[in-house]
């Protein structure tokens, strides 16, 4: 019996240490939100994967840099991406999280059966090790000098300033970033997957899809084969990551690229607990990666071959990359800060998503890299959106307005009159579809916006504010003509610009979401509600406020800042009770650098409180502080001290304290902050 088909689409897991910018949504999220929402269109059987890839030596990089744990780093940003994808409108059926339990679990058992069917092969190399941190060390874990140009700090697997790739060797004079010691080799076990020895297979499926694959896709897996699949290392000598589920694997993670292309399968489980296998595991399941070019070789090629070695599984029937898109000239670069940032677009143009969309889409790099700069966004918005798309709706809603209250005249369900009308609308759907269905969304998105450019000239042309009064049924037909053209539009506009095409059919008065070619039917009497613009014109001070950001990009030091953490409720907040208090005496822990046992007067009692500030301020210079303390904070045992309550200090981005006082000095002990 023929399964029913399904459709698996996921969109790459970001990395968890930074945020998102437009680099990202333009090349990888949008396309893919875009084209499931057309899937959902036609009421396919659709489930949209993604999650934050929290692995990786750049994450514990990041996190010995700001002194905080690797955990801590990836919770960080999982917030603050899966936030700004939810405000985005990328519609994501999970956004899960390579650190959760299922992930480990199932990236682990993933390995093992692998292992068990001696797939990998076990091989000795010798690694740098810093016998001072006494760890291996990542290639990014040592520096030295480039041997192609002298770079005094090349990594150890690339030379940022002349772009060679580089094998840690390589490097003259290493050293470890750890302890600034010069590393020793060792010699050290890893898995090996023999991409070698699967070159056949590989290259058989990559073959098959010439047909169907976007040329630069292809190309690129073809010129990867040309050059001969090397074994490559599943496994790395790392303390972060999925554990290596052996007995001599002590120490050692599974590679990120190894544990990250399941974290797609691990969130489909915990998505769909009990059928999650009929996604990846039936012939009838469309599997479709939307990712960028650096992506390409993981998707294409290895991460196929790992599936293949493990059998049972589907593999991607399509991995549609986009190529990098560009910033006002030059590279999108995280650490020169070269970028939009999603979630401060989102804070600095409050509701203009479909705005964001709409350009990003129509510049998007789908075959060749492109360029994003704040003046053509301008551009876009003011000279597409606003007068065309957001022109031709409001021209109808105000004439429907002044000439029929807004009601719909007639009698009963009220057909399109003329036949052109109906022809390019037909034309516009085949259009959309055919363009969707081969991942080019820039021209779907302009054959929709041509129905807009058809509607407003047929308006023009027709001219029925001249002839309402002589030839009323005429001109009222073209106004409706023009009402199912609005409507059309707002479903053709349901993939790329979700939120405007709710507010077509709230505007029209109409159920809120359509399927692909549902009947929709306009009747008289329907009342329409009354015109609200859909667009704004983006002014020049804004678009110069962007461009001055870029150029002054904010310091190192709040670079640093920590992102805003979850939102509480109201609730939340006045169940802590937080006063004025002042200190009465100061003592240092003994056997403790950091603590000070501090006694408070507040205003309610005089309570002993240990405080995490010795490194900070000196006991006899603090006596007659006045502080604010959370008094209802349970009590703790702090180096066996009854510590009641806490001390509220602001830390700055290096980790120095300050008290946090009340501005006046004369505020009695006990007062409460709020
Ligand atoms: N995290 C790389 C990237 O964000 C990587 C993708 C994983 S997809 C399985 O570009
Ligand atoms: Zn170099």
């Amino acid at each position: 019996m023929k399964t029913p088909e399904r459709y698996l689409i996921t969109a790459a897991l970001p990395y968890a240490n930074g945020p998102l910018h437009i680099g990202h949504i333009a090349g990888c999220y949008l396309p893919a939100d875009t084209y499931v929402r057309y899937l959902r269109l036609h009421g396919k059987d659709v489930k949209f994967i993604c999650g934050s890839d929290e692995h990786g030596v750049p994450i514990t990089i990041k996190a010995k840099k700001e002194n905080i744990t690797p955990q801590q780093v990836v919770n960080t940003y999982h917030e603050i991406m899966k936030n700004a994808f939810t405000d985005f409108g990328i519609s994501f059926d999970i956004y899960s999280r390579t650190s959760n339990k299922i992930h480990h679990q199932t990236a682990a058992d993933f390995f093992k059966t692998l292992y068990d069917k001696r797939v990998f092969s076990e091989e000795f190399t010798e690694q740098y090790f810093d016998e001072k941190a006494n760890q291996f060390l990542a290639d990014r874990y040592i520096t030295g000098t480039c041997p192609k140009c002298g770079n005094p700090s090349a990594y150890g697997d690339q030379c940022e300033k002349c772009g060679v790739s580089l094998n840690p060797t390589d490097l003259i004079n290493p050293t470890s970033v750890l302890s600034g010691e010069k590393p020793i080799l060792k010699k050290t076990k890893n898995w090996f997957l023999p991409l070698n020895q699967l070159q056949a297979q590989i290259e058989k499926y990559i073959d098959s899809h010439k047909a169907d694959w976007k040329s630069n896709v292809y190309g690129q897996c073809k010129s990867w084969l040309n050059q001969g699949l090397q074994p490559r290392a599943m496994t790395r000598d790392l303390d972060w990551g999925v554990k290596v589920p052996l007995q001599d694997a002590e120490g050692k993670v599974l590679y990120v690229w190894f544990d990250a292309p399941i974290g797609y399968i691990s969130a489909t489980k915990e998505l769909l607990p009990d059928t999650w296998e009929q996604y990846w595991k039936n012939e009838n399941t469309h599997l479709i990666h939307f990712i960028g070019k650096d992506n390409i070789v993981f998707h294409c090629i290895i991460f196929p071959a790992m599936l293949m070695a493990h059998g049972q599984y589907v593999l991607p029937e399509n991995v549609p990359a986009n190529e990098f898109l560009n910033l006002e000239g030059d590279k999108i670069s995280t650490s020169r800060n070269w970028a939009v940032w999603l979630h401060e677009y989102l804070n600095e143009f409050p509701n203009k998503q479909d705005e964001l969309r709409y350009v990003l889409t129509s510049i998007a790099p789908e075959t060749s890299d492109s360029e994003f700069t704040w003046k053509d966004y301008q551009n876009r918005v003011n000279n597409e959106m606003v007068a065309v798309l957001g022109n031709f709706i409001n021209r109808i809603a105000v004439l429907m307005q002044k000439y029929f209250d807004g009601t719909i005249p007639g009698n009963g369900e009220i057909p399109i009159h003329n036949n052109s009308v109906e022809t390019v609308i037909k034309n516009t759907y085949d259009a959309l579809a055919k363009n969707i269905e081969n991942y080019k969304f820039r021209q779907g998105l302009f054959e929709v916006m041509e129905l807009a450019r058809f509607g407003n000239k047929f308006l023009t042309d027709a001219e029925p504010w001249k002839t309402i009064h002589t030839d009323t049924e005429k001109a009222t037909q073209v106004l409706t003509d023009c009402l199912h053209i609005i409507a059309h539009l707002g479903v053709c506009l349901q993939p790329f610009l979700p939120f405007t095409s709710k507010k077509i059919f709230q505007q029209l008065n109409l159920k809120e979401e359509y399927f692909w070619k549902d009947p929709i039917s306009i009747y008289a009497g329907n009342r329409m509600n009354k015109p609200d613009l859909l667009f704004q014109k983006i002014e020049d001070e804004a678009i110069q406020f962007q461009i001055n950001k870029l150029q002054h990009p904010i310091s190192e030091a709040s670079a640093n800042i920590q992102a805003q953490k979850e939102s509480i409720s109201y609730d939340d907040f006045t169940k802590m009770d937080i006063r004025v208090g002042e200190i009465l005496t100061a003592e240092k822990v003994e056997k403790a650098d950091k603590l000070l046992k501090l006694t408070i007067d507040t205003g309610i009692d005089k309570r002993t409180v240990v405080s995490g500030i010795a490194e900070y301020y000196s006991p006899e210079k603090i006596i007659g502080k006045k502080v604010s303390i959370l008094v209802n904070l349970a009590p703790r045992k702090i180096k066996g001290i009854e510590s009641c309550g806490m001390i509220l200090m602001a830390e700055n981005s290096e980790g120095k304290l300050a008290f946090v006082q009340p501005e006046k000095n004369d505020f009695e002990n006990g007062s409460i902050i709020r």
